[in-house]
């Protein structure tokens, strides 16, 4: 084998667990999408189909959606009406990368901020991945973060940035990095740190340690940082957490005592959260079985038949409001509806709230 093959081979079983999710995975090419899916087709709660993996959801100020979309390297937009356009397209992306150049990455969230819009890159090969970037035009973007040395150790760095949320209070953006089990603070500068880093768990009767994967992260009324964990190998049922991060003794980070606790436990391979704006929690879980779908095959096939689900928390309970979502990976809600990427089954879609 080319050593350089193997380094790289083994640089991404590091990281392999972290890329499951991550890295967006329909193994079958999907067609582009074309610009008459409307948004309003509430009949199958379809907002968009035929998409390559698409993740991170974010409103504009004319509230248009926004989808990132890993596997295309595109931004799209759609507006009220249903109509769908590119809004950035040619960033950097991949369809053949993590083990066995199964997974896809790229465009993963989008953050809106001070009038522009922003994307973060998951994890690729290449000097382009696990970056920042502004958009600047349809066809351009330049990069807020520097090139990220893949060999470094994994502090003050990006790894596989999956999720951000803006944060005045460190003059940018805080990013979910389930490549280094972590939170990272970025500036307007692309300077990197350390926000919170989590600890390996363990569980009865596994022996191995398993590892965090922070994901989906979002801000609550209240000021704090919540993000979810969708957990390592073998994403452990009822493992996973919401944590809640708020940086107490104010010197930038959450990484002293007491700033991150458990806020909702008992969950399962969480890949997003969300606040409603009546301050309601909506966390995404990936699958019944997320071992299962991601051991290899058809991993959209395997989604399908370990569909995820979609959970409200009102501050005391859980209940589940679908079951039947493949492979949620981000979510959005506004004061009427739920929007769900179905990463691996290619689609965005709806659900009316009451
Ligand atoms: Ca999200
Ligand atoms: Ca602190």
């Amino acid at each position: 084998m080319n050593p350089y093959l193997k380094l790289v081979a083994r640089k991404l079983h590091l990281s392999a667990h972290q890329i499951a999710i991550i890295a967006s995975l329909l193994i079958i090419a999907l067609s582009v999408a074309c610009a008459s899916d409307p948004v309003d087709d509430v009949d199958d709660g379809i907002v968009i189909e035929g998409l390559t993996s698409p993740r991170g959801l974010a409103l504009d100020r004319d509230e248009n959606l926004l989808i990132a979309e890993p596997g295309g390297g595109r931004v799209l937009k759609v507006t009220r009406d249903g109509d769908v356009s590119s809004f950035a397209t040619d960033l950097p992306y991949s369809v053949k990368t993590g083990p066995e150049a199964a997974y896809r990455a790229g465009p993963s969230a989008i953050s809106l901020l001070d009038g522009e819009l922003y994307v973060i890159v998951g994890e690729f090969i290449g000097d382009e991945s696990a970056r920042l970037y502004r958009i600047t035009s349809e066809t351009e973007y330049e990069p807020v973060t520097p090139v990220t040395d893949g060999w470094a150790p994994l502090d003050n760095r990006l790894s596989n940035p999956y999720d951000l949320i803006n944060a005045p209070e460190v003059d940018g953006w805080i990013v979910s990095d389930p490549g280094g089990n972590s939170l990272r603070a970025v500036d307007m500068d692309g300077n990197i740190y350390d926000y919170v880093v989590f600890d390996n768990f363990t569980i009865p009767d596994y022996e191995a340690e398993i590892e965090m994967v922070p994901t989906g992260i979002a801000r609550g009324a209240d000021g704090a940082v919540y993000v979810g964990s969708l957990t390592g190998y073998p994403y452990p049922t009822g493992e996973a957490v919401i944590w809640r991060v708020i940086d107490l003794n104010g010197d930038g980070d959450g990484m002293d005592e007491g700033e991150v606790e458990p806020y909702v436990t008992g969950l399962t391979a969480v890949t997003d959260v969300t606040f409603g704006t009546d301050g309601t929690l909506y966390i995404a879980e990936f699958s019944t079985d997320t071992e299962t779908v991601l051991q290899g095959g058809d991993f959209s096939e395997n989604a399908e038949s370990y569909p995820g689900r979609v959970l409200r928390w009102n501050g005391s309970e859980l209940t589940v409001v679908t079951d039947t979502v493949v492979s949620p990976t981000s979510l959005l809600v506004t004061e009427s509806t739920l929007y769900i990427s179905e990463e691996f089954a290619g689609r965005v879609s709806k659900v009316p709230l009451d």
